[in-house]
């Protein structure tokens, strides 16, 4: 008999929170888009009863490199919490985590309530900052391995991110070098317009999207737009920089093995 949308995200939430795969949902079943995004909710929910803050959404595979990378060639939307952030100086324990990769992203501070579709040409007005990101992502599936339908369950992979220094919205962030660097060697280099062109089209995407699933972007919500390039698997002890050509660098820690 099928797994039931209340059974699947109780499986996703338990992996995510014991750091567990589990079997990818559409090997032993089909779902469609609407099931898919009704358990990423329902999981969420979960979190929100551990008392988790929504801080804002976040959208995947606005990059050719990260559709490539991953197989799928959707744009995928998925909740942050607060519990996703990493706070500058924290350092991130690989063991809460089951295969943790990094990749480098813009993020967007919502200046206003957005409740409905806005064009590429208003989308600026509901900005209060922009700024580097470094987003942690972490398939709760076996070998990293989904379908569209499963990574949107999963929540997008969702798992922690952090965020560089706030800068003006009127701080050039469309067409800039974003370097990724672990341990101090160049991992991924990339442009911010790998993300859908222009990173705010994320915003704009993201507003069509919510609207036509009745939610809505409240002031002071974070928006992740997307991976500029492929993601890179994390090791215990590694040093990671994203390079963000004028916005700043972004810096994560993984804890040494043994700490
Ligand atoms: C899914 C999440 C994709 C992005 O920025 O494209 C994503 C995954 O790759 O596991 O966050
Ligand atoms: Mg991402």
């Amino acid at each position: 008999m099928a797994q039931s949308i209340g059974h699947l995200a109780t499986l996703l939430d338990q992996a995510a929170f014991s750091a567990k795969a589990i079997p990818q949902v559409s090997l032993s079943q089909e779902i469609s888009l609407v099931e898919a995004y009704a358990i990423q909710a329902a999981s969420l929910d979960k979190r929100y009863a551990r008392g988790e803050k929504a801080t804002g959404f976040k959208l995947g595979f606005t990059s050719k490199a990260k559709m490539e990378q991953m197989g799928v060639h959707e744009i995928i939307w998925g909740r942050l919490t607060d519990h996703m952030e990493v706070k500058p100086g924290d350092v991130l324990r690989k063991d809460e985590f089951i295969h943790p990769r990094v990749e480098p992203e813009i993020a967007f501070l919502i200046s206003d309530r957005i409740d409905r579709p806005i064009s590429l040409e208003e989308a600026p007005d509901f900005l209060a900052g922009v700024a580097g990101a470094l987003e942690v992502i972490d398939s709760r599936y076996e070998n990293f391995k989904f379908s569209l339908e499963d990574v949107i369950a999963d929540n997008c992979s969702s798992a922690a991110y952090v965020i560089g220094d706030w800068m003006p919205p009127n701080t050039p962030f469309g067409a800039q070098g974003i370097t990724l660097k672990i341990n101090g060697e160049v991992a991924q280099q990339g442009n911010s317009n790998a993300i859908l062109g222009n990173p705010l089209a994320s915003l704009v995407e993201i507003a069509r999207i919510l609207h036509e699933n009745g939610e809505v972007i409240e002031s002071g919500a974070v928006i992740l737009a997307g991976a500029a390039t492929s993601a890179v698997y994390l090791q215990a002890g590694d040093r990671v920089e994203g390079l963000f050509e004028g916005l700043g660098t972004v810096r994560l820690t993984v804890a040494e093995a043994n700490d």
